[in-house]
Order: C-alpha cells, then structure tokens, then sequence
C-alpha cells in the first residue's frame, strides 16, 4: 500500500528541500563535462585484440569449429578469457545457469576498488552460433572488452565507479546468459549500476559506425570519441533490444554501446562516409561458417577497442551528479483502446526554485501488450509536449525506461502529466507509475 499521492509529495518536496532526498532509481551517469580527473585513456593496442581472436579461432578450430553454448569450445573461450583476468588481478566469478539442457556460463570480472555503489560495467557475449568461430560475432567484442580491461589493470586505474566486466553465454539463444545475470541481481544491486556498455560485433569487414541511443550521456560520450576522430557515426537501429543490454534496459539500468553492423546492407551514403561497399551486408558472414579471423576489419576494430577505453576512462571517473529532487505518481491509470482520448497521469511539483534543467529525466512504466500502437509525451504546466515514446517496439510488452529531456524552458513548478495514447485497434494496458527528476 503506497502512500497517497499527496502525502508521498509533500514527503518528497520536504525532503528534497531539506536536501536530504535519496535517489531510488540507478545511479545516474554524470554528463562527460563533470568528469573529475580522469586521465588519458590508453590506446587499446590491436595486435592484443587480435591476438585474442586468434585463441578464439583455434579454440573453435579445435572444438567442432565453434564455440556455441552448450560445446565445448565456450567452455574453453570462457576459460581463457578468465585466465587472463585471474593473472591481472581481477576478482573473476563463474556464473552457471542451463539453457537448451545444457550448462551455461557468464564470467564476471570485478576490478578491485571504486565506489561499490556505483557500478560501470562493459560486457559482449562470448558465445557463437553453431555454424561458425564467431569471430566478429562475438569474438569482437569480447576480446575488446578483454584486452581494455587488461589496459585497466595495466594502469593500475583507480576510478571513482567501481569497474565490472562481464561475458556472457548463450546471447545466440535470446540473451540467455545476461537475462540470467540481471534476474538474479537484487533489486538493491541493481540499484547501484550507473551503466552497462554493451559490445557485439564491433569488427564487421564492412563497418558502419553505430551508437545505441540509449542513455543519452552514454551515447553522447562514444559520439565525442568519434567525433574527435572525425568519423560520422548513426544510431543502431538494426534491432533495438536485440543484444544483452537489453536484459539491462529492461530493469532500468543505463544502457549504450557500438555496434558495426550485421546482416543490414550498407547504403551509398554510408559507403560516402565510411568508405566500403554499398549494396553490401555489413558482415556477409554473419552467422556463418566464414565468420573467421579472415571476417574483421582491422581499423573499425581498432577504434572500438579505443572507444570502449575512451569510455570506461570517462564514464568511470565522472563523479555522478546528485539528482535532484524527484517526484512520482504510482497510481495505475488505464490506458483505453483506439479509438480514444487520451489518458494522463498528473504530478503536482512544488517547492522548486527556478526552471526545469535541460537533463530533466522521466521514469516510465507502462504496462501494456503492444508498444507499438503508444504514444507517449510528457506534458509541462504550460500544456508543451515532449515525446517520450512514439510507437516504436512492436508488439513488445511494456515500456520500463528513462528518458532524459531537456525541459530548461519550462517553470519546474506546476503540474506536469505523463500523456498516453493508444492509437492502434487491440491491445490495452495501464500507467503503472512515472516519476520527474529535476
Ligand atoms: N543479435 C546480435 C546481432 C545484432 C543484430 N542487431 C544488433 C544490434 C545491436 C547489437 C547486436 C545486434 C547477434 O546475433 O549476436
Ligand atoms: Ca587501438
Ligand atoms: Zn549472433
Ligand atoms: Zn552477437
């Protein structure tokens, strides 16, 4: 039994004035330009990374020619990459679970130190497909993530976050081993994430340069890395939700990534901006045989790699800023089939001085059986709309995220309305809570 709207407010607003306000949700990223001393990421050297690749070749050369969940050829992947990390002086756990009646494995590797209540963590998964090495599909982004946590032991790095790896297990069977991962973090664990940076094929022989438009300061950091190369990058959208940052995103945790594309065709604009070949997949091996050491571009590899460190060594050394306060309504209110009028769930804010900031963040959580037909706003007290979902997902169940706006011109005080629509026939669900975060 919640508090009631009013009584939780005037909690909240006593609190909040008081500054004794303590944020619920994950802990936010600050914004790269709050980064407190961090020093200049390392170049990830890519004869390391390939290096690593060649062990994962012949481990699945000598395994079947694969290193598919359940073979064993993971089993010996997982083992290597654990080894190194052990002699780096990693903190490295084996997590078991069984999918398809076979046992799983996700490696976690924790870097002594750090806040523990702010967790930045980068991960790939390490499993391929049946039919093949898996090289770029996975073997990239998992030995990226390898060879810069190495780079972070090399340093002997002290951040301000605490740093975790992860590789997981059976991605290839539907993000088995992160699902399992995140489904076993307690609700206060999961709490202490600021992040989780998501890495699977980051080496494609016809590379795209994709960011996931996820958090927006995540996004926003990998946008300047390659912004300081001078390479243009696009937002991933061969398959939103289809890699393990969506078992983070879907508990609400910080989310980001690259991605060099897979089976999608490169355009003639993207072969202008990035050079390869238009009308081309971006990885013709994808989930094939081919996809060997023979299926890596070596530069879209090489800054990848540097972007994960450029990333880690930003991300995980800004000081997060406090959020400010926070208000929420959990009242359920239901969301009526097409056709009809919108719904709206209010929040009276009060005792905030000045405007809304420009990194006004609004927690959603809809339940619903069809993303796809919502569209979503949040409303300022001056009746301006801005979207916070527009029909995207498809038939997904639900919409559990933040959404980070800029709401600077608005008067933070007033009411403010989570608005929903429903404007496809079938498919009904409820508002079950929002919060604004100023
Ligand atoms: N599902 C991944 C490949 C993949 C397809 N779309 C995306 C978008 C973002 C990351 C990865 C992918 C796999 O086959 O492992
Ligand atoms: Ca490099
Ligand atoms: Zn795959
Ligand atoms: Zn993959």
């Amino acid at each position: 039994m919640s508090l009631s709207v009013s009584r939780r407010l005037a909690a909240v607003t006593a609190l909040a004035v008081a500054g004794l306000f303590a944020a619920t949700a994950p802990a936010a990223l600050a914004s790269p330009t709050s980064v407190a001393a961090a020093p200049t990421p390392p170049d990830i050297p890519l004869a390391n990374v390939k290096a690593h690749l060649t062990q994962l070749q012949s481990i699945a050369t000598a395994n079947g020619g694969n290193r598919a969940h359940g073979r064993a050829g993971y089993k010996a992947s997982i083992d290597y990459v654990k080894a190194k990390l052990d002699a780096a002086g990693f903190t490295t756990t084996l997590q078991t679970f069984t999918s398809s009646g076979a046992t799983g494995y996700n490696l976690i590797a924790d870097w002594p130190g750090g806040d523990p209540n702010s967790v930045l963590m980068s991960g790939a998964h390490l499993d391929s497909v049946t039919s093949g090495a898996g090289i770029n599909d996975n073997g990239s982004g998992s030995a990226a993530v390898l060879e810069t946590a190495l780079a972070v032991s090399r340093a002997g790095l002290t951040p301000t976050k605490h740093l975790r790896f992860g590789w997981w297990g059976a991605e290839e069977l539907g993000l088995v081993g992160s699902k399992y991962y995140v489904n076993n973090l307690p609700t206060a664990e999961r709490a202490k994430f600021a992040g989780y940076l998501n890495f699977d094929m980051i080496g494609s022989p016809n590379p795209g340069y994709f960011v996931y438009d996820d958090d927006p300061t995540i996004e926003q950091t990998f946008k300047n890395y390659y912004a300081g190369l001078g390479v243009p990058t696009e937002i991933e959208t061969e398959g939103d939700g289809r890699s393990d940052h969506a078992s983070f995103k879907n508990v609400g945790i910080p989310v980001g990534g690259l991605f060099t594309g897979a089976s999608n065709t490169k355009t003639a604009a993207q072969a202008t901006k990035w050079g390869g070949t238009s009308g081309q997949a971006f990885d013709r091996c994808y989930h094939s045989s081919c996809d060997t050491t023979a299926n890596i571009n070596d530069t879209a590899l090489d800054r990848n790699s540097d972007a994960i460190a450029y990333a880690i060594w930003n991300l995980g050394f800004a000081t997060p800023v406090p959020p400010g306060p926070s208000f929420e309504n959990t009242a359920d209110v239901t969301i009526p089939d097409s056709p009809a009028a919108a719904v709206n769930s209010p929040i009276t804010v009060s005792g905030v001085t000045g405007n809304a900031p420009a990194t006004t963040k609004v927690d959603v959580n809809i339940v619903h059986t069809y993303i796809g037909d919502l569209v979503v706003d949040l409303v300022a007290p001056d009746g301006t709309l801005y979207n916070l979902h527009n029909r995207t997902g498809g038939s997904a169940d639900n919409i559990v995220k933040s959404v980070t706006v800029n709401a600077s011109s608005e008067v933070a005080n007033g009411v403010w309305k989570l608005q929903v629509k429903d404007v496809a026939a079938q498919d009904v669900g409820y508002i079950n809570s929002w919060k604004i975060t100023f």
